[in-house]
């Protein structure tokens, strides 16, 4: 089912609010990498994304080396950001 795209005020609200998040794929997404001390603190910051994911029916793009998370947010029912990238990007910046 379609969702509606971010407006422009939106996005720059949604980086000026979230600072540590950047931009990417010509406005349609939004990523961050997050450091760790070790994999195994990286891997349960992930299974509690992983949580959240399936609690808001919202799923993340996300790439793991070691203590490192890369991770994408996009919302491919609006073929670019979402207000659910919106609440993904406030629920992850309460984790850590
Ligand atoms: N995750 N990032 C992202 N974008 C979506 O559009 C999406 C999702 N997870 C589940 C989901 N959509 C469902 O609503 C179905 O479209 C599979």
């Amino acid at each position: 089912m379609p969702i509606a795209q971010l407006t422009e005020e939106e996005r720059e609200a949604l980086l000026h609010n979230n600072p540590e998040w950047s931009l990417s794929r010509e406005g349609k997404a939004i990523e961050r990498t997050f450091t760790f001390g070790d994999f195994s603190e990286a891997w349960g910051f992930m299974n509690r994304v992983a949580l959240l994911a399936e609690s808001q029916d919202h799923h993340p793009e996300w790439f793991n080396v070691y203590n490192r998370v890369e991770i994408t947010l996009t919302t491919h029912d609006a073929d670019g950001l979402s207000q659910r990238d919106v609440v993904m990007v406030r629920s992850i910046g309460e984790l850590v």
